[in-house]
């Protein structure tokens, strides 16, 4: 990785120090440290309160024992992590993942990342995520309740409305939300809707949460497009996965006119040139918890699957990463740039690999980074918590319309940040910068705490 200013390179390397092994998160600190160079210059006040070294120390982190019994009454035992990295703005948000490669590094970077996305969409919502090594893949709605109910009979102690509130991630949807909001319910005998968001319609969730996500990383993209007098129009994209971000943005950019001719699981890719049928991919994703490669089984000659391999090798105008981390390479990235890619947006937290954004700087592809791309997940969520607090619930158009106008919000302000410090055009920098500042100044405010 390029090297750091002097001052940004100590307090890295105490990063270093202090987490080892934790190359995830690692990369995260390298990343947001790297943009804040001319932050630092212009504002030694930062430096002076240590503001940047308390970022990157978690407030609180959390690792616990969750034992549980599987259907064949032996018992199984995983790991379960909650890291409170930051609530200068408001009580502690993010995701819990349920995943076998989830450990504390992928936690804390996941944990690192939400401070500043959950900064940038302007709501009051601190940083944090959760999450087990726990791997929900052919596990029966039963073991997944048992185990939900065990993860949550450790956490209620450490979460509530005003403290922190988890949300899904990968692995963890509404029915994980609701074995762990059942528990919580019956651990605490307080119905705090609050406590939890992604919660179903009829027991306190919001329009759109679901769909938030994957919505609004479309919204960004098209925002960035628009800049240069283009839309989604007739173009032909790509997403990476096929969960709750790939599924909700290939709906969006359906509707705004675009094409998604690929998608993907871990095990590989479907092509379908006439264009993804997303009730297909949601009924085999969602309603039966299936593969990908059933996609090209149902459509008979008309889609394939390429076991293995990555989606980023299909041609396209737009790629969505909506899967995992470091999922496109510096290599993929010359692939997509070869085939003529020429805007990508991050559904996914940290999918394109440093050398993977270089390679899209360089060649002046438009990049949206997941920090502000995927910021419409969590900003829907503050909505829900809105709506929890007023005991209200809104309709499906107007949150919808009040996702876009935050995901519009995000993408001017990253701009004009950009802009401002001097690196017109790079989304990286500009939402670093801007989700930085906020936090940095609420951190002042607050004293050394
Ligand atoms: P889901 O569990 O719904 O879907 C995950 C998808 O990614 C699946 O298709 C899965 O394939 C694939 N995937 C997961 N891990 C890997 C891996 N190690 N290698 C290859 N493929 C993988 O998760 P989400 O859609 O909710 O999350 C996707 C990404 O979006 C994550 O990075 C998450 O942090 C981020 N995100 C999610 C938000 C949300 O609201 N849910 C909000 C903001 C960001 P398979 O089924 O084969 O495992
Ligand atoms: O990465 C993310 O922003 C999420 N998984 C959603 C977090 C939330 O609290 O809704």
């Amino acid at each position: 990785m390029p090297g750091l200013d002097e001052k940004l390179q100590l307090i890295y390397d105490t990063v270093l120090r202090r987490n080892p092994g934790e190359k995830e998160f690692h990369q995260a600190v390298h990343e947001v440290l790297d943009s804040l160079r001319p932050v630092v210059t212009k504002h030694p006040e930062y430096a002076d309160a240590a503001v940047i070294t308390r970022l990157c120390e978690p407030e609180r982190q959390i690792i616990f024992r969750v034992p549980w019994v599987d259907d064949a009454g032996q018992v199984q035992m995983n790991r379960g992590f909650r890291v409170q990295f930051n609530s200068a703005l408001g009580p502690f948000k993010g995701g819990m993942r349920f995943h076998p490669s989830v450990y504390l590094g992928i936690i804390k970077f996941l944990g690192f990342e939400q401070i500043f996305k959950n900064s940038l969409t302007g709501m009051p919502i601190g940083g944090a995520k959760g999450g087990s090594d726990f791997d929900p893949k052919g596990r029966s709605d039963g073991e997944v309740m048992r185990f939900c109910q065990s993860l949550m009979t450790e956490l209620y102690r450490n979460i509530g409305e005003y403290t922190d509130v988890p949300a899904g991630d990968i692995g963890v949807g509404g029915r994980e939300i609701g074995y762990l909001f059942g528990q919580y319910k019956r651990m605490t005998n307080r119905y705090e809707s609050g406590v939890l968001t992604g919660k179903g319609l009829t027991w306190g969730g919001s329009q759109v949460r679901r769909e938030a996500t994957g919505y609004g990383t479309a919204f960004f993209v098209n925002e960035m497009l628009k800049t240069r007098g283009e839309s989604f129009d007739g173009k032909t994209v790509v997403v990476s996965g096929s969960g709750n971000v790939a599924i909700y943005a290939i709906e969006k950019v359906q509707e705004l006119g675009g094409t998604v001719i690929a998608c993907s699981d871990s095990g590989g890719y479907v092509v379908d040139e006439k264009g993804i049928d997303l009730d297909l991919v949601k009924e085999i994703k969602t309603e039966r918890r299936g593969r990908i490669s059933e996609y090209a089984e149902a459509r008979g000659g008309a889609a394939e699957f390429i076991s293995g391999r990555t989606v980023w090798e299909v041609a396209c105008d737009v790629a969505l990463p909506s899967a995992t981390q470091n999922e496109l390479t510096a290599d993929d990235a010359v692939m997509l740039v070869k085939n003529g890619c020429r805007a990508v947006g991050e559904g996914a937290n940290m999918p394109t690999t440093p050398d993977g954004i270089k390679v899209f700087n360089d060649a002046g592809v438009l990049f949206a980074p997941g920090k502000a791309a995927n910021a419409g997940g969590v900003a829907t969520s503050a909505l829900e918590m809105q709506q929890n607090a007023s005991r209200d619930s809104w309709s499906f158009e107007y949150t919808e319309n009040r996702l876009a106008e935050i995901m519009r919000n995000i993408h001017d302000r990253c701009a004009e940040t950009a802009d401002e410090y001097g690196a017109p055009g790079n989304y990286v920098a500009g939402a670093n910068i801007a989700g930085f500042i906020r936090v940095a100044d609420a951190m002042l405010a607050l004293g050394v705490v």
